[in-house]
C-alpha cells in the first residue's frame, strides 16, 4: 500500500520544483536582432541568455535561404558572462536570409532549442 503514495509524493515533488527551480536558458536577446534587416553585414552572431550555459554543449548553427549551412567560427562565452554567446563569422554574409539555429545546456542540466531569422539587405 506504500507506493501508489510514494508515487504521488514523488510527482507532487517534482512538479513542485519544475516551477520553482527550473531556471532553462532562454534567449533573452540576440544580434543581429530576430526578425531585423541590416545593412551591413554582421561580423558576428551574438545571443544573450537569461542563465549561465555550458558552452560545451551549447551551439549555434547559421543556414543560408537555400537551407545550406554556412561555416562560422566556433561558438564561444563572451568573456566574464557565461550568458553570453559570441559565434564569429568567416567573411562577409551575402545579401539575402538567414536562420539561426541555437541549442543550449543550462548550468541547472537542462536543455533549450530556437530558431530565428535575419536578412541581410543588398
Ligand atoms: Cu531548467
Amino acid at each position: 500500500m506504500m507506493k501508489p503514495t510514494i508515487a504521488v509524493l514523488a510527482l507532487a515533488g517534482s512538479l513542485l520544483s519544475a516551477g520553482e527551480a527550473c531556471a532553462h536558458a532562454h534567449l533573452q536577446a540576440e544580434t543581429p536582432a530576430a526578425d531585423a534587416v541590416v545593412t551591413s553585414a554582421p561580423a558576428a552572431l551574438s545571443l544573450g541568455f537569461s542563465e549561465g550555459l555550458e558552452i560545451g554543449l551549447s551551439g549555434v548553427s547559421l543556414k543560408a535561404a537555400d537551407g545550406h549551412i554556412v561555416p562560422t567560427g566556433t561558438a564561444t562565452l563572451a568573456p566574464g558572462d557565461d550568458k553570453q554567446i559570441s559565434v564569429p563569422l568567416n567573411g562577409a554574409l551575402a545579401a539575402g536570409a538567414y536562420t539561426v539555429e541555437w541549442h543550449a545546456l543550462s548550468k541547472d542540466g537542462h536543455t533549450t532549442h530556437g530558431i530565428y531569422h535575419f536578412t541581410v539587405s543588398p
